[in-house]
């Protein structure tokens, strides 16, 4: 699948892309069957919340479950992926980030390269974060919240979080965070299961608890370019995937082919 020039040049305009309702009903209920099952497991690559025993975030998808092992290869997702960045990819991580209706909590301002680039070293902020929605998202159930064009602004000032969610995160002072508000508008970024979305790595975004009765799950892959790979390992494998192959995209109908028992 291939973007337009139109949306190529709104990508680069406001840092982000939403694709809805990208993938068929009957792709994402085979998504979440998986999602299901890689949950129930009783392993560390499943975060669990800082304040309850329900699942934040379950990583390193792709090693763990066929149809994850083929989502990560999906056309729909990689194409323009690799359209936009003009060169081979890895996949860096494969992740949903649940927040459970109730339970979930907030994910802090940050931009995802402040963590790429402290934690594993990666040199330019390339890699784009490619989400497809595994429940409808609106604007109670803790969408994520964009301050468009912000990558216009480059990395901002971060600091290390560890405290405030089981997840620790390089997050950006409230002062940088007030001095792009000054410039860009907020959105959140709602759509119907299916939705796809697209985002770059100084993308500034962050997202509320949910307080609603409804699930807000969302896949999402982290893609970086090969030559722009990791230079350290101190993190997990699942954090920062260091199999630096090609992605190779498989057929439209991969998810939806049988897979051999
Ligand atoms: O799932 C969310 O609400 C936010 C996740 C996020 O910001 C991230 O993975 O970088």
């Amino acid at each position: 699948m291939k973007l337009s020039q139109e949306r190529i040049e709104e990508f680069q305009q406001n840092g982000f892309l939403i694709l809805p309702e990208l993938f068929s009903a009957e792709e994402v209920a085979q998504i979440r069957a998986a999602a299901d099952r890689v949950f129930a497991q009783d392993v560390p690559t499943n975060i669990r919340e800082k304040k309850s025993d329900v699942v934040r975030m379950a990583t390193g998808l792709h090693l763990r479950d066929e149809i994850f092992a083929r989502v990560v290869r999906h056309p729909r997702l990689i194409e323009p992926a690799q359209q936009l960045r003009g060169e081979d990819l890895y996949v860096q991580q494969a992740k949903i980030n649940v927040k459970a209706a109730f339970d979930g909590e907030q994910w802090q301002w940050h931009q995802d390269f402040s963590t790429h680039h402290h934690e594993d070293g990666v040199p330019e902020p390339l890699a784009l974060n490619l989400h497809i929605f595994l429940d409808d998202v609106n604007e109670f159930n803790g969408p994520l919240y964009f301050f468009k064009g912000s990558q216009k602004f480059g990395h901002l000032g971060t600091w290390h979080d560890t405290v405030s969610t089981s997840w620790p995160l390089w997050v950006i002072e409230e002062k940088d965070v007030r001095r792009v508000s000054e410039n860009c508008d907020l959105q959140s970024i709602t759509g119907k299961a299916g939705t796809a979305l697209i985002f770059g790595d100084c993308m500034l975004h962050g997202s509320p608890p949910n307080m609603s009765p409804w699930n807000r799950s969302i896949f999402s892959m982290i893609a970086n370019p090969v030559t722009n790979a990791l230079t350290k390992t101190d993190r997990a494998d699942h954090q920062h995937h260091r199999d630096l192959t090609p992605i190779r995209p498989l057929a439209d109908n991969c998810l939806l082919d049988q897979i051999a028992a």
